[in-house]
């Protein structure tokens, strides 16, 4: 598994939904919680919840007991982010904190002491991955880990965030991120001009994945309640699967990409990136929803589902559950562990009532494998949605405007943006060379949803009578799908770039329910039942300087 390994490109994300959740082959002895809107109660001030791994729902209780506020979870985030950002392991996972977030938390305190919580994330703090705009009046930038964008002004916040503040959430922060959503060259995942190169809180120095490395690594360690990040292929399944974490990769046209610097409309999406799959189906259900700013979202159904009513642990009962093995085995470098973990979840599966489908293959999985149609098309939506974003810009103090521009600031500015081992700009480079929407481009358009859907993910869903499809992660590249537990001690240390290893001894890795488009609430269900029949989240924690040590305690007024 090289350094390119996730750069591999996959042409049926568009029209899925993807769900991930934490699994491994030794059974977690973790309790299970009896009801999934009430776990761990705050029951007084002396028993304030930990933040390395608190619940939405957890602190929601406190809040509103008054046992803290939401000034001192600002506070303790930041003191959280301080201790292993840039001192101790220097973890990179952050790049700015929000300079308004303090004010921000008072003014949501003393709205909900005077009349209540607007929402379940009503004063609840939220990293943002940093290709996602927030307005410059607020003090931060927007700037995809780029120089190239330092100081830039964008025209508004972003369709989710406008959401997120509108429900009450304080903006805590923007997090690295590979430098444009991975989308600049062959560069290892988790690096940033700005940010430099973000790493993985299980092992020293181990890949993070990306391209939300950031958000995912923040959440991994409780550096923020909850994390939003994006993904075109991978970016938001990948870095859940090695950071021990429950993500959602939404349909395209569920959440609004208006004001997230772009990859392509075709599969650019917006999904949570959190510690459970609760904490997910909350954050999906505020994010979700029309923007007449992102017209793909015009067509998704009417109304959001309130995904919080999918959280039910007997949602696998009597469902049929497909394997696609192909798209996994015939790829490279599953590990050993990785398969035999992966069987050990389908038993589970089985054991909570489904039936397992085995294998169920994609009829256009081989097409899968070999088609690169999804690279025309990203190459060709990239430089036209590129500039128009640069060019939508109120200011850009670097100059720069378009693509073109981009790569001749990043060749004179060497210190900032090519340092040694991170000179690469090959896939600027590539769609720069393309000449805008051919027939060539509407033909490989159309494949990518053909291949992905009509004869891929539906084809199989129909054909086996499936209700989902459940597949590993970890060395996969051509399909929307990921995580399954930790690698053993005794694994062999790989590299994954110049600063980066991968595998290591306890890195997590997931496994992912997959389903037609705005399928989310059926997938949210069987990943729910999933995640509390096994707990693996809690099975291992994050290597020990990796853990801050900043608890609501140390920052309480007293
Ligand atoms: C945003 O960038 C400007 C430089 O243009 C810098 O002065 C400012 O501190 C940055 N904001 C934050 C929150 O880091
Ligand atoms: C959707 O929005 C894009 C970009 O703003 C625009 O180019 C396109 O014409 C719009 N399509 C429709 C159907 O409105
Ligand atoms: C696109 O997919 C079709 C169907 O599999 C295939 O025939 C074609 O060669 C692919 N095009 C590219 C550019 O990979
Ligand atoms: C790691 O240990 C397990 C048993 O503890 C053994 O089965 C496996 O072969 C070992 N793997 C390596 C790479 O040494
Ligand atoms: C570049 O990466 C190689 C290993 O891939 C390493 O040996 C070398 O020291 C790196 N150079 C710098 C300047 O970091
Ligand atoms: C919040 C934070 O620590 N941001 C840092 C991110 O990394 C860059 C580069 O080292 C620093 O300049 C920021 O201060």
């Amino acid at each position: 598994m090289g350094l390119n390994w996730f750069l591999h490109l996959l042409a049926f994300s568009v029209f899925t939904s993807c769900l991930l959740v934490q699994f491994e082959g030794v059974r977690a002895a973790v309790g299970i919680p009896t009801s999934s809107l009430h776990i761990n109660r705050v029951s007084d001030n002396s028993d304030l919840p930990d933040l390395y791994e608190a619940s939405v729902l957890e602190l929601q209780e406190g809040l509103d007991a008054g046992h803290f506020t939401s000034v001192d979870l600002v506070k303790a985030y930041f003191a959280r982010i301080d201790e292993v950002n840039l001192k101790g392991p220097a973890l990179r996972a952050v790049l700015e904190m929000n300079p308004s977030a303090l004010e921000q938390a008072a003014a949501l305190d003393a709205e909900r002491r005077r009349s209540g919580k607007r929402s379940l994330l009503h004063g609840i703090p939220v990293l943002l991955k940093d290709n996602i705009a927030t307005v410059a009046s607020e003090g931060m930038n927007t700037t995809a880990g780029s120089f190239s964008l330092l100081g830039s002004v964008v025209p508004d916040d972003a369709g989710v965030v406008k959401r997120l503040r509108a429900a009450g959430a304080i903006i805590l922060g923007k997090a690295n991120l590979s430098e444009f959503a991975h989308f600049r060259g062959n560069l290892a995942s988790g690096w940033s001009g700005r940010g430099g190169q973000n790493t993985n809180a299980y092992f020293p120095n181990a890949d993070p994945c990306g391209s939300s490395s950031g958000s995912g690594v923040s959440a991994s360690i409780g550096l923020a309640a909850v994390t939003l990040g994006t993904e075109t292929d991978g970016s938001i399944t990948c870095p859940t699967d090695h950071n021990n974490l429950a993500g959602i990769k939404p349909t395209v046209g569920l959440t609004s990409r208006a004001g997230v610097i772009p990859i392509s409309e075709h599969q650019d999406t917006v999904g949570p990136i959190v510690r459970s799959v609760s904490d997910a189906a909350i954050v999906l259900s505020i994010i979700a929803g029309k923007d007449p700013n992102d017209n793909f979202t015009l067509s998704q159904p009417d109304p959001v589902p309130d995904y919080t009513q999918a959280l039910n642990k007997r949602s696998l009962v009597g469902k049929r559950i497909g394997v696609p093995r192909q798209v996994f085995l015939d790829d490279t470098g599953l590990d050993p562990s990785v398969l035999a973990a992966f069987e050990e979840a389908l038993d589970t599966i089985r054991g909570l009532g489904a039936t397992v489908v085995d294998p169920a293959d994609l009829p256009s999985a081989q097409e899968i494998l070999d088609s690169n149609n999804e690279t025309v098309v990203l190459d060709v939506d990239f430089k036209i949605q590129l500039n128009a974003w640069f060019e939508a810009l109120l200011e850009n103090p670097s100059g720069v405007r378009s693509l073109a521009d981009l790569i001749a600031f990043d060749n004179t500015n060497p210190a900032l943006e090519e340092p040694a081992n991170f000179t690469s700009q090959s896939d600027f480079l590539e769609a720069e060379a393309t000449t805008g929407m051919t027939a060539a481009y509407f033909q490989s358009l159309a494949f990518d949803k053909e291949l992905g859907a009509t004869r891929g993910i539906d084809a199989a869903l129909q054909s086996f009578h499936l209700d989902a499809l459940v597949l590993p992660a970890g060395g996969l590249t051509t399909v929307p799908a990921v995580p399954l537990g930790f690698y053993p001690d005794n694994v062999t240390i790989g590299s994954a770039g110049p600063l980066t290893v991968y595998p290591a001894p306890g890195v997590p890795f997931g496994l992912s329910f997959l389903g037609t488009a705005y399928s989310e609430f059926d997938l949210i269900g069987f990943a729910y039942a999933y995640e509390q029949k096994t707990m693996t989240r809690l099975a291992r924690k994050a290597f020990p300087d990796a853990i801050p040590k900043t608890q609501l305690k140390d920052v309480v007024d007293r």
